[in-house]
């Protein structure tokens, strides 16, 4: 081994909620870290994702930073689900109050790194031609950041406007009397459809599969219900983790089968009138029966049906998939949409797009003319944002090929032949299935005690052991196959981009066991590691 002085003791690649936490750990280490950043601001995902309607659909006095308590008592978060302007504004002040800024470097896309075994170091190379080395490189690149252009015939010839929702332009764009399509009914569709709809001429939406939305019920927050949350911060946001997906939502029983038809509908109107995601922890056997699992899939169901007045449209818009398979959609007046006469739904669970020509998108043989595309297709999630950036290890193995059958890695945290990598919420950790913030958090804290046992130990390279991350491996695909999200097509098994290997991509055991195993791994001396 050589004794290079590397540019930097650690790069972080991405400068959303990840990137920016793992710098401000890392620097109060006393470590020379630089983060680079695509965008031209922080924030990562709610930089990104500045379509018409993007609010997130996580109570946000949780889903936030937790590790200053300074930060989480001074912010005031505007409303229950802010938008995303309200996100990106969080994200800056956290940049501001920690001043971060001058270690990210912006507009810098990292395009490559590779891993130097004799010098123990990782060169990483960005789209501006520079090289830096760095003695960790870790990726915060976001699980929902890698874009899903969707391969339909003549989309690159389309005439007019066309936008993606997770890259919209910052001046926004103007429907206004204009013809336009959305094409993808997911959480980005859902949310961004009633607000185009309410300003466009007319709404085509092109819908593949139609998906559970809870609605919102978005408000201001009341100032009472704010100070009695920041009074109980510290013992909410730890009930909170004891909670499988790391949001607290009250659990009714372990079986919706166990109680009668009447008290179980009385629960889901309950959570139909409370709004949001907590209606997925009303029973425990919603992912292992799909007999209880029906009874709030055919609850939802009817809503739609007494909420859409075209009985043949709410039956297009009723999902046939088990609720929870999917992502559950959080939404604002998106089945009254449909009740709109300036808005059709054109379903095409049957027959894909033909083409889209420069007019319009055709479909089945019947020709629908649009002024603007709305593109709303989601991510290559969690492993693409990965996958783009060509990685290579040890003797030279890339990322890519390593994974050409599905993601490995140790803990979602690492991964054999990448020595001193670390993901931030990777493949295989818990992320997508919890809430994210949380879930961040857990593993910057994971690394940087990892860094800070290296460094009092004065070990230079730690890399995860070919065992220890195989077991791991099968035991994330042994419990995602049991799941009744195996039982759908989903971005959480890649079945979104063509190619994709089937395999599930988070651990669907749950924030609590997850974080105990992470705890269990680095009291052990960080076990199923190799350390030098
Ligand atoms: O993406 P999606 P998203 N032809 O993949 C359809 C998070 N998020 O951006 O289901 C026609 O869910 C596709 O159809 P199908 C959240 O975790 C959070 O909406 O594959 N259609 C689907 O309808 C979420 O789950 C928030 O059959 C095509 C849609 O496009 C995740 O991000 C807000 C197609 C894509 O839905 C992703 O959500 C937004 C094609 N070729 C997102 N390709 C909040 O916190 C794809 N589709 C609020």
């Amino acid at each position: 081994m050589n004794n290079t002085k590397p540019d930097f003791d650690a790069i972080v690649v991405g400068a959303g909620f990840a990137g920016m936490y793992m710098l401000y750990r890392l620097r109060a280490r006393g470590m020379r870290v630089r983060v680079f950043e695509t965008g031209t601001s922080v924030g990562g995902t709610w930089y990104w994702n500045r379509y018409p309607g993007a609010r997130v659909d996580t109570e946000t006095m949780f889903y936030s930073y937790q590790f200053s308590e300074e930060l989480q008592q001074e912010w005031d978060w505007p409303e229950r689900y802010p938008a995303q302007e309200d996100l990106a504004a969080y994200a800056r002040h956290v940049a501001d109050r920690f001043e971060l800024w001058p270690d990210i470097q912006f507009e810098t896309r990292v395009e490559a790194t590779a891993w130097d075994d004799d010098a123990n170091l990782w060169t990483v190379e960005t789209d501006d031609g520079a090289r830096l080395t760095a003695s960790f490189c870790i990726m915060a690149t976001g699980c929902l950041s890698a874009v899903n252009y969707p391969e339909i015939e003549g989309l690159d010839d389309f005439a007019g406007e066309t936008y993606h929702t997770a890259h919209w332009p910052d001046g926004g764009a103007d429907f206004t009397g204009k013809r336009v399509a959305v094409i993808g009914t997911g959480s980005s569709g859902v949310q961004s459809i009633p607000v185009i709809a309410a300003q466009a001429g007319h709404l085509h939406v092109f819908q593949r599969t139609a998906n559970y939305v809870m609605p919102a019920h978005n408000r201001p927050m009341a100032p009472d219900e704010v100070a009695e949350i920041k009074a109980n911060y510290s013992a909410l946001r730890a009930k909170a983790k004891r909670s499988f997906s790391g949001n607290y939502f009250p659990v009714a029983g372990p079986s919706a089968l166990a109680v009668s038809e009447e008290e179980r509908n009385r629960e889901y109107e309950v959570r139909w009138a409370m709004g949001g995601l907590a209606i997925m922890a009303t029973y425990a056997d919603f992912q292992t029966s799909d007999a209880a699992n029906e009874t709030a899939s055919e609850f939802i169901r009817n809503k739609i049906r007494a909420i859409v007045k075209n009985p043949e449209v709410a039956e297009l818009l009723a999902p046939k998939q088990l609720f929870l398979c999917k992502r559950l959609c959080v939404g604002t007046d998106y089945f009254e949409t449909y009740n709109r006469d300036n808005v059709t739904l054109v379903d095409i669970s049957d027959t894909e797009i033909d083409r889209i020509t420069p007019e319009g998108v055709l479909v089945d043989g019947e020709f629908y003319p649009v002024d603007v595309l709305v593109l709303a297709t989601g991510f290559d999630a969690v492993t693409g944002a990965l996958k783009r950036i060509d990685i290579r290890g040890v003797n030279g193995l890339t990322l890519r090929d390593k994974w050409a059958d599905g993601p490995k890695t140790y803990l979602g945290l690492s991964i054999s032949g990448f020595p001193n990598m670390f993901t931030i919420t990777g493949p295989g950790s818990p992320s997508v299935l919890t809430n994210m913030i949380p879930s961040i958090e857990q593993h910057v804290e994971w690394i940087s005690g990892c860094i800070e046992h290296m460094r009092k130990h004065e070990l230079g390279r730690i890399e995860a052991e070919v065992t220890a991350e195989t077991d791991w491996v099968n035991h994330v695909n042994d419990i995602g196959d049991k799941t009744l999200r195996a039982t759908c097509q989903s971005w959480y098994f890649g079945s979104n981009i063509p190619g994709k290997p089937r395999v599930i991509l988070p651990y669907a055991g749950g924030f609590p066991a997850y974080a105990k195993k992470c705890d269990m791994v680095a009291d052990g001396g960080y076990s199923g590691f190799s350390l030098r």
